[in-house]
């Protein structure tokens, strides 16, 4: 606490998640502090609009460099911010690349949380710890999957969640620390990042609209997920954190439906046949995959009183407006002019590109 305030500490801020929850945060009077890595460019995208320069005790937020494989920066960190509550959503994120990079994979996601562990537990620190856990650690446990679902994780991404889950678990029970899982359901956003397939999706219908890609490339299109919007899942994070005790819950929209699906409900906006769009390439596909996932979040409902709003029609929908938008003013198709445009507006823009194309390509309508 700083003046009365509660300082919140977040790893993963640059991210989607870490992005909404600072602001969350913010709005709640948080003094909220980040750690970024070092990156050759700009890592901080989607926290810049935030903008605070001065980086005093008491300053409503700012972010230091810090990377979770670096267990002094951690320790550093934590000693700068005597945080009340700490949210790791650190970690290298992407399933797939995690076959690719095992062990930084492991090193960040499982390790890392070990090293923050360690540190709250050395330093004595009071304060509370949220664990962002994931759906993928149920792997191919059969939907729907609760608290109970045995966790048969298929990925060294899914094995370093699930350790790290334990880990959190472990601490709470053997040191009394107030350490907590969220096991968030896939969760996505006009902030997802472009290699997510939901965000390579939107990006790509939104290229091929404008007539600079002619087809998207994806790998497995019948795998099942239980879709949100990150927005509400951060708020289910904070609440997870003011629970009078320590526990684990899964967050999600309790739906489930194919990468096809998705693919079909975007397209479906401008009325066009995804399937005259879409290439399938083994590059994209996983060495072993987490076939179908569709949360069982009755437990959150029950105890935090979290409830999804988004319905993946209008995730699909929003996702597709923002890319649409960003395209169509890059492009110069839509003058930027400060006059505010409405949702529909860009719609009906991108239908009308739409069936130049159809007429173009002699596309199925
Ligand atoms: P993102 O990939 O968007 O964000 C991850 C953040 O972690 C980025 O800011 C990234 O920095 C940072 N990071 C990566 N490695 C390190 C490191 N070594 N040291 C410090 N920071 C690091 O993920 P999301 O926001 O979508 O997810 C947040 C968390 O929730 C993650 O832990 C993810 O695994 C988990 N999760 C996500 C779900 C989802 O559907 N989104 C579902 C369930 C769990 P940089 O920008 O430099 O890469
Ligand atoms: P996921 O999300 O692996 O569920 O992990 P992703 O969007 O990467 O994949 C979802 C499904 O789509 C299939 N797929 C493709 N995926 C990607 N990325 N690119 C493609 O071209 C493609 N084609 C088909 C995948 O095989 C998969 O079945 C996300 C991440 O946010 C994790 O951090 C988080 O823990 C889980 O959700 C819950």
């Amino acid at each position: 606490m700083i003046n009365g305030k509660k300082v919140a500490f977040i790893t993963g801020i640059g991210g989607q998640d870490g992005s909404y929850l600072a602001e969350l945060l913010l709005s709640k009077g948080y003094l909220v502090r980040g750690i970024i890595r070092r990156a050759s460019l700009p890592n901080s995208k989607r926290i810049d609009h935030l903008n605070v320069y001065s980086e005093t005790p008491d300053s409503q937020y700012y972010v230091i460099y810090a990377d979770l494989s670096d267990a002094t920066s951690i320790r550093n960190a934590l000693e700068e911010f005597r945080p009340d509550e700490i949210y790791n959503l650190g970690a290298q994120s992407h399933v797939g690349i995690s076959f690719n990079n095992p062990e930084s994979t492991i090193n960040f996601n499982l390790l890392g949380t070990l090293r923050i562990l360690e540190a709250i537990k050395d330093m004595k620190l009071d304060c509370r710890f949220y664990q962002a856990s994931s759906s993928e650690m149920f792997g191919t446990s059969p939907p729907p999957q609760n608290e109970e679902t045995p966790m048969l994780p298929q990925s060294p991404y899914g094995i370093s969640k699930l350790g790290a889950f334990h880990l959190t678990k472990l601490y709470r029970n053997a040191y009394g620390i107030f350490a907590s899982n969220g096991i968030l359901f896939n969760h996505e956003s006009p902030r997802r990042g472009w290699n997510f397939v939901t965000k390579k999706i939107t990006r790509e219908i939104a290229n091929i609209i404008v007539g600079e890609k002619k087809k998207i490339v994806l790998g497995n299109l019948d795998a099942k997920r239980d879709w949100g919007y990150s927005k509400e899942y951060v708020e289910a994070m904070w609440r997870i954190l003011q629970h009078k005790e320590p526990d684990d819950f899964v967050i999600a929209t309790q739906e489930t439906h194919t990468v096809k699906d998705f693919l079909r409900e975007a397209f479906d906006i401008f009325g066009l046949n995804w399937e005259d769009f879409v290439e399938i390439s083994d590059r994209y596909k996983r060495p072993a995959e987490v076939p179908a996932l569709l949360g069982d979040y009755s437990k959150a409902k029950r105890i935090l009183g979290w409830e999804e709003k988004t319905k993946f029609k209008d995730l699909v929908k929003m996702m597709i407006i923002f890319d649409l938008k960003e395209k169509l003013e890059q492009t110069g198709l839509v003058t930027i002019d400060g006059i505010k445009k409405s949702d529909d507006f860009y719609i009906e823009k991108g239908m009308e590109l739409a069936n130049k194309l159809k007429f173009k390509n002699n596309l199925r309508i």
